[in-house]
């Protein structure tokens, strides 16, 4: 069931270690709370992402351990968190919402469970709760940490969304969103709505790849490296290659309507979800403020495109991403006071096609 061990330990900081002098015994103890991202920061004061676990794949082939069937899977997400709102993408953009459920946690992280002080991704208790987050209707779990309980009784690693679950064997198939992105691209056309929606086509396989790379290391997890760095020298570095990379994107997407060209691809929706949140988030609570996205003549109306996408704006949900990132950091934002704006409407015209598509 898990295909990939992965020891964690080289991305574990003894707490004394981590916690700047100046800080105060309080907000040590809320550090050390939200021990999975203390986990991830290094001795040198930078942030590393460590990798998914769970690296299963559906397949369109009916014999495999997980075959592609309707309503077999259903998909957790979060709408606040960028790797699972790309999935949620993904089942739009392919009509397969239909065939694969989805549920949303709520937006801010709580403990998970009495006794230790992990904090995590919790389910309502009922849908009134808290718009757009759902019970947990398959297992009834109170939390993700507990679905990755039920799929795996030494399960060491962090308790992330998205999960794509299987219903039938009740276990995690994968908690890998670039991995998800790929199986609902190719491997259920018998059931998507849209099967000749190609987002990973064959000729641009390989450009497509070269810009996830970059993209991902300078802005995806860039923002992150921001955010997350604990030193000035790791912050410096991070920031400096985000916004390198994000005036190469700028530069690239003055002479075509996409990153790969002009048709739309994998590697769009993967910079679209870090782009939606930029302002509203990143730019203050990463500390990445040196330049808006609204600041980048194509940036943002290429942000606005994406967004109008049959199906995107529904996957953006800018209340739970604002209460997520600000209410879910205490020892970046310990009063959990979410700044007002800008409030920007990615919905009015773009100048996109001004490109052919
Ligand atoms: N490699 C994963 C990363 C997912 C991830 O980091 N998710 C974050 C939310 S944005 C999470 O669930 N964090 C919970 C935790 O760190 O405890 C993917 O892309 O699927």
């Amino acid at each position: 069931m898990i295909s990939r061990s992965l020891s964690h330990t080289a991305f574990h900081l003894p707490s004394k270690n981590l916690f700047i002098n100046n800080r105060s015994p309080s907000l040590n103890q809320t550090i050390r709370m939200a021990k999975s991202l203390v986990d991830e920061t290094t001795a040198s004061g930078a942030y590393n992402r460590p990798p998914s676990i769970f690296r299963n794949f559906v397949s369109r082939d009916p014999t495999s351990q997980f075959p592609a069937e309707s309503e077999r899977y259903h998909l957790y997400v979060s709408y606040a968190c960028p790797w699972a709102s790309r999935c949620l993408a993904y089942l739009k953009l392919k009509g397969l919402d239909k065939a694969i459920s989805f549920t949303s946690v709520k937006p801010i992280w709580e403990k998970t469970k009495a006794g230790d002080e992990h904090t995590g991704w919790i389910f309502p208790v009922s849908s009134a709760e808290e718009p757009g987050a759902e019970p947990d209707p398959l297992n009834g779990a109170k939390s993700i940490r507990a679905l990755y309980e039920i799929a795996s009784s030494n399960y060491s690693g962090r308790f992330t969304v998205p999960v794509l679950w299987d219903k039938k064997q009740k276990t995690i198939v994968s908690n890998e969103s670039s991995d998800i992105l790929r199986m609902f691209n190719s491997e259920f056309n018998d059931i998507a709505e849209n099967p000749a929606l190609d987002l990973y086509p064959k000729p641009l396989q390989a450009q497509i790849d070269e810009v996830n790379e970059w993209v991902y290391d300078g802005i995806n997890n860039g923002v992150y490296k921001c955010g997350f760095a604990i030193k000035q020298g790791p912050y410096n570095e991070a920031v400096t290659k985000l916004y390198q990379t994000l005036d190469k994107c700028e530069e690239i997407l003055s002479k075509q309507r996409y990153l790969c060209g002009n048709t739309v691809t994998e590697a769009d929706i993967r910079l679209f979800v870090t782009l939606i949140r930029f302002d509203e988030v990143y730019v203050v609570h990463f500390k990445c403020n040196k330049k808006l996205i609204r600041e980048y003549p194509n940036l943002f109306n290429y942000t606005k495109d994406i967004f109008q996408l049959s199906g995107i704006s529904s996957t953006v949900n800018m209340e739970h991403i604002k209460r997520h990132y600000y209410g879910s950091h205490p020892f970046i934002n310990p009063s959990g006071v979410i700044p007002i704006g800008p409030g920007t409407d990615y919905s009015t015209p773009h100048d996109r096609d001004r490109f052919s598509s």
